[in-house]
């Protein structure tokens, strides 16, 4: 496990704060009519995906959750690259044809998710063991929500995966709710972590909110699956910080909601590096800025570019001339 030095720290803030002024400008455009897709906001979850990829080899692979944004910057997909995703430029990865939280980017090691809540965990263990056959020691690393643990293909994800001893850490987004519902209509249990024990392997629970510890317990499980010993089970606490989708109402409790807001990962992490010197206020202010006027000229590229053609939708979808 590598020491995370000063830099790593502002590395990693820097790419929470640029996901969080990411989203909400998406969000924005949304709203305003000027982006024709929605997205489902990671606000509030930024330590999770930014502390688990964080020094990943580029040989490894992730395959994000429908939230997971982080999953790509931490990888390093570029703003614009995103941007032209969600407005489904010609000339973006998935030419219009998928949101943007679907897309894969094979040369950065990320798996392309599905559209269908929680199928891809066994993708995830196929993948996995697809490496593990390579004779490799790269890791899979599969995030999922609560709502997506509640499915069958999480179960038989992680029963296969044990069985294989496949390298692959599953990581649980917990934030409480799936869509409009409390957890409590989907499981019976508190600690989502606990179901690992079924299976055979380590469960474990992280604080979501401190993307030190998400860091620090991914490491452990990353080392273990690289050493053949299998699966890891980490359960992520946490809230997000906006509702499931734009177009969605507000279902959660609002004193929930400031309870929550009083534990803003972004905000942990900038106190952090503040109080040990790793970062003065005007270095602070100065990211904050840099992030902003990128993202004005990527958005305006974005806009400025062709749409995919419609009537291209049907190609490269199935293998040409299969019969
Ligand atoms: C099988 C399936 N059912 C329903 C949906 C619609 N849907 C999209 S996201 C979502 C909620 C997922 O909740 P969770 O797994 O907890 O992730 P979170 O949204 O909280 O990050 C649902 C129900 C879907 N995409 N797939």
């Amino acid at each position: 496990m590598t020491q995370l030095m000063p830099k790593d720290l502002r590395e990693m803030y820097r790419l929470m704060l640029m996901s969080r002024i990411y989203t909400d400008r998406a969000l924005q455009l949304f709203d305003e009519g000027r982006l024709p897709t929605g997205l489902h906001p990671s606000a509030g979850q930024e330590a999770i995906g930014v502390g688990a990829c964080y020094g990943l080899r580029r040989e490894d692979w992730v395959i994000p959750s429908l939230r997971t944004t982080e999953c790509f910057w931490t990888r390093g997909v570029t703003m614009q690259q995103m941007m032209d995703a969600m407005y489904g430029n010609k000339d973006s990865v998935n030419r219009g044809k998928e949101s943007f939280h679907h897309s894969g980017y094979p040369s950065l090691g990320i798996l392309a998710g599905t559209a269908i809540v929680a199928a891809h965990i066994p993708v995830a263990v196929g993948a996995a063991k697809a490496m593990q056959l390579k004779g490799t020691d790269n890791v899979m690393l599969c995030f999922f929500g609560d709502g997506a643990a509640a499915r069958g293909d999480f179960h038989e994800g992680l029963n296969l995966a044990a069985v294989h001893k496949a390298p692959v850490v599953f990581i649980c987004e917990n934030n409480l709710h799936f869509q409009t519902a409390p957890a409590s209509v989907e499981m019976a249990i508190t600690d989502i972590a606990d179901r690992a024990a079924g299976y055979g392997f380590p469960g474990v629970i992280v604080d979501g909110q401190d993307v030190l510890a998400v860091h620090e317990t991914t490491q452990e499980a990353i080392k273990r699956a690289r050493q053949g010993k299998g699966p890891t089970l980490i359960e992520a606490k946490t809230y997000r910080f906006r509702r499931h989708y734009p177009i969605l109402a507000e279902t959660r409790p609002v004193e929930e909601i400031a309870e929550w807001s009083k534990r803003d990962p972004v905000t942990i992490l900038g106190d952090y590096l503040l109080a040990n010197g790793h970062m003065n206020v005007s270095e602070k202010q100065e990211l904050e800025t840099s992030i902003i006027i990128e993202l004005d000229s990527v958005v305006a590229r974005a806009e400025a570019k062709q749409a995919a053609d419609k009537s291209a939708a049907n190609s490269t979808v199935y293998a040409e001339g299969a019969s």
